[in-house]
């Protein structure tokens, strides 16, 4: 894989939050030991996407806002790999939500970055769902929507500027998956400096219940009641927000192997589009 695509130069400006989640999860996959051909990361469109471009691990650019079945389907395919999808919040909270919904509801075991910034970075700043014209909490909450959903069993938020955090949230968003815990939910606060500089609000109103002695993140309708207090405040969490650690992965059932071999299929595969054609062409 590598030889045939190196790892490639981020493409980001300089100072996009981007730049600290990809060192992060680097710096991640390094500490659990995990070598990069038993990893697989996929990638939404976008700026946040092009983190796929620049790792020595396997790669796939899926669709835009097509990620999460295309890792589901990876997922299922080679349970045996790590498998990471990424984006932004263009990506997975718009043409991605349904998607979103749905992944959090059958919780399979991988881990989804996923870097909101409010804005479309790579088509030049349009609003996302995210945007916020003033203030520091989002009208969208990822969180809130992740914690509604009663399959779900890890939801945790970062800033890619506190980067000792964000580490420790991304080793453990690995390690739920990896144990086979389910769908591994980590939302990256990552401003994207071109089009919608949100550093300083970010810095000044986020508040991290990792901090919080008493805060006690297997307790869905505790974390359900810090986050909606701080929305009501302005002001967003950020830590590990939501761990049920108990449940395991028992809604997706493996295919067989049979059926997910291409020579299997193929013969198959060609009749279909032959038929395809041959409407076209009436
Ligand atoms: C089907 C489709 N519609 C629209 C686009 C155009 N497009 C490319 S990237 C993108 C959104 C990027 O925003 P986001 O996911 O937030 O990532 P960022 O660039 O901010 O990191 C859009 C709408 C596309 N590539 N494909
Ligand atoms: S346009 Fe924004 S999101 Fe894209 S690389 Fe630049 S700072 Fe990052």
């Amino acid at each position: 894989m590598t030889a045939t695509y190196p790892p490639a130069t981020p493409i980001w400006c300089a100072g996009c939050g981007h730049f600290g989640v990809q060192a992060v999860m680097l710096a991640a996959m390094r500490d659990l030991g995990i070598p990069a051909h038993e990893v697989m990361v996929l990638a939404g469109i976008g700026c946040s996407g092009t983190i796929q471009n620049n790792l020595g691990t396997y790669g796939y650019h899926a669709l835009h806002g097509r990620v999460l079945p295309t890792a589901t389907g990876v997922h299922l395919a080679n349970p045996d790999l790590t498998v990471i999808a990424t984006g932004g919040d263009g990506d997975g909270y718009a043409i991605g939500m349904g998607h979103l919904v749905h992944t959090f509801r059958r919780n399979p075991s991988f881990t989804y970055v996923i870097m909101n910034n409010g804005v479309y970075g790579l088509t030049k700043g349009q609003n996302s769902p995210t945007y916020q014209s003033e203030g520091a909490a989002l009208d969208f909450d990822a969180v809130s929507l992740g914690l509604s959903i009663s399959s779900t069993t890890f939801v945790a938020r970062g800033f890619a500027r506190w980067t000792d955090q964000l580490h420790r949230l991304t080793v453990a968003a690995l390690e739920h998956a990896r144990a086979g815990r389910g769908f591994a939910f980590l939302e990256v606060l990552s401003p994207c400096v071109t089009y919608n500089d949100t550093y300083p609000v970010w810095e000044a109103t986020l508040d991290d219940l990792d901090a919080r002695e008493s805060y006690d993140p297997s307790s869905r309708a505790g974390a359900f009641s810090a986050v909606s207090e701080l929305a009501d405040e302005g002001r967003m969490a950020v830590g590990l927000i939501y761990r049920n650690g108990a449940r395991a992965n028992g809604e997706l059932a493996r295919p067989a192997a049979e059926d997910v071999r291409p020579d299997r299929h193929a013969a198959a595969y060609a009749d279909l589009m032959a038929t395809f054609r041959v409407r076209s062409g009436d």
